[in-house]
């Protein structure tokens, strides 16, 4: 037992505050995490923004989420999805880092060896990004090694004094050294995640993109197609608040110089597009709705948008599709796939190799420079953005992304409707209320939507006039509400005769079914 008044030179004086010391190892964990992160993604400059242990980590954790966790992140995040993702993978390397710091010790390190298994589940994510070679490794192992020396510097300082200084000395020199190491972690990332951003000069890229003239234009958005009621869904969706959803955690910087086309598979002649090449044909316009498989019943993951592009159909009888092919495999530069069936993109419509949104060039996380889009189908199956590569398959040959994890392989659309105003917990008052949204069952076309209170008959709602088979058709509805609390409920039913069913079932594997409804307090 130690006694109360010890002199100091048998006292340890960082013994007498373990609580302390124990936060001390810890946050010295957690900086040399800080550091392997940091230099690791000043080095992913050089190789390449995948190989940047943190991102190459999430990427692969991404590619190797079932469709359940897919489900799980958009419907709990929606499109922030990243974020949370980000803010997960932090608190998870921040709780192995802090234990790191708390069990090394000089002749035991095993916090060393924590980092350096870390490391590994690192080089191991780099690595096998698609397109990756073994130079993908070089930032988490330069990383690591750094990281160690910093956690092996910092908690030889919290391991008593060494002989002849003073524990206030050795605190000291914690502070400074722990202060610096912290210092050049942040500093390495921020100029990594600058360069990353930097480097490819794609913005430079899409500043340059002239798009050409187009002869078939969109066809005007006669008057009444776009209602303005406020708080309702705008006819067309304006690029910056267009759902964004994709697997990519780092937008990939494609710029037109570098982009490819290649077509291969079951065809008569491959072919390989560039830029020029592909602009050199007639573009035509159209205005086209698009629509998550995840989004659930009364969400938000579908927009419209009108789209400059150029017709899939022609450039596959360009190369000759061989008829037992039933699938367009396409991929993006990330090496995201996705499964088209060969049908619907012959079946004359408008399915797109698109290269601008609403009179601009692609936006690059809506998949700058090209992308697919396709009316009537779920975009897992059909938009590909950054896309670089088709090939000619068949379905019982091959699977994409999603349909190896769960999700149906062909995803058509289901038709919907959705309110959109009055918006949820919305003050309303007694009398007169209008009821609006928006319907969707792309290249089948909407009918008809009915909109029924507290279980009561369905009443015709009015639909502004059909833009195209296409794009949503919004509707309204005029209530004589009274008092009390009511359920609104809207169903919509397309031209081939599909009511909207009241079944609901959940967006895997095919998409969501129910019909939307609002709780609405009237006073
Ligand atoms: N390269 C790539 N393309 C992709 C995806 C992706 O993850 N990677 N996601 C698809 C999905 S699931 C949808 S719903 C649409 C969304 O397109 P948007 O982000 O432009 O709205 O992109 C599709 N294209
Ligand atoms: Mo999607």
């Amino acid at each position: 037992m130690r006694a109360p008044s010890s002199t100091s030179t048998e006292e340890d004086p960082t013994a007498r505050k373990p609580a302390r010391r124990l936060i001390a190892r810890a946050v010295s964990g957690v900086i040399a995490a800080g550091v392997v992160l940091g230099v690791g993604e000043l080095l992913s400059a050089l190789t390449g923004p995948e190989s940047s242990p943190f991102f190459a980590v999430g990427s692969t954790t991404v590619d190797r989420s079932p469709a359940w966790a897919r489900e799980f992140a958009i419907s709990t995040f929606g499109t922030g999805d990243k974020p949370a993702l980000f803010v997960g993978m932090s608190v998870l390397i921040a709780v192995f880092a802090a234990i790191a710091g708390i069990v090394e010790r000089p002749t035991r390190p095993y916090g060393s060896t924590i980092l350096a298994a870390l490391g590994l589940v690192g080089v191991y994510a780099a690595i096998t990004r698609p397109g990756a070679g073994w130079g993908a490794a070089v930032p988490t192992v330069v990383g690591v090694a750094l990281g160690i020396v910093v956690l092996r510097q910092l908690t030889s300082q919290l391991d008593g004094p060494p002989p002849g200084r003073d524990g206030d000395t050795g605190r000291r020199r914690f502070l400074v050294l722990a202060t610096l190491a912290a210092a050049v972690a942040a500093a390495a990332g921020v100029a990594g995640r600058q360069m990353n951003q930097r480097l490819s000069g794609v913005l430079d890229s899409r500043r340059r993109v002239r798009i050409p003239p187009v002869a078939d234009r969109a066809a005007p958005i006669p008057p009444g197609v776009d209602l303005e009621v406020p708080g309702a869904t705008s006819f067309i969706t304006p690029n910056p608040i267009f759902y964004r959803i994709d697997t990519a955690l780092q937008v990939p910087r494609l710029t037109t110089a570098d982009w490819r086309l290649r077509i291969h598979g079951m065809v008569d002649r491959e072919v390989t597009l560039t830029w020029d090449e592909l602009l050199r044909r007639p573009p035509i316009e159209r205005a086209i709705t698009l629509t998550c498989v995840s989004n659930e019943v009364g969400g938000d993951l579908a927009g419209n948008a009108t789209w400059i592009g150029y017709p899939i159909a022609e450039l596959l009888d360009e190369v000759g599709v061989r008829g037992d092919a039933d699938m367009l495999l396409s991929t993006s530069v990330d090496g995201f796939t996705v499964g088209t069936p060969v049908e619907v993109l012959r079946d004359g419509r408008d399915a797109l190799l698109a290269v601008a949104m609403n009179g601009e060039p692609l936006p690059l996380e809506h998949g700058f420079p090209v992308r697919q889009v396709v009316p009537g189908l779920y975009g897992y199956v059909s938009a590909t953005k950054w896309v670089v590569d088709w090939e000619l398959t068949r379905f019982d040959r091959a699977q994409a992304y999603w349909t190896k994890r769960g999700w149906g392989a062909r995803g058509p659309i289901k038709t919907a409707s959705r309110i959109d105003v009055p918006a949820a917990f919305a003050p309303v008052s007694e009398g007169p209320v209008l009821i609006a949204g928006t319907a969707w069952a792309q290249h089948r076309g909407i009918e008809r939507v009915e909109v029924r209170v507290d279980e009561g008959p369905w009443q015709p709602a009015t639909l502004t006039p059909e833009y195209s088979l296409d794009t949503w058709r919004q509707w309204t509805w005029q209530w004589d509400a009274p008092a009390g609390v009511h359920t609104v409920q809207v169903r919509a039913t397309d031209l081939d005769g599909n009511v909207q069913t009241e079944e609901r079932t959940p967006p895997i594997p095919d998409g969501a079914t129910g019909w939307h409804s609002r709780t609405i307090t009237v006073r």
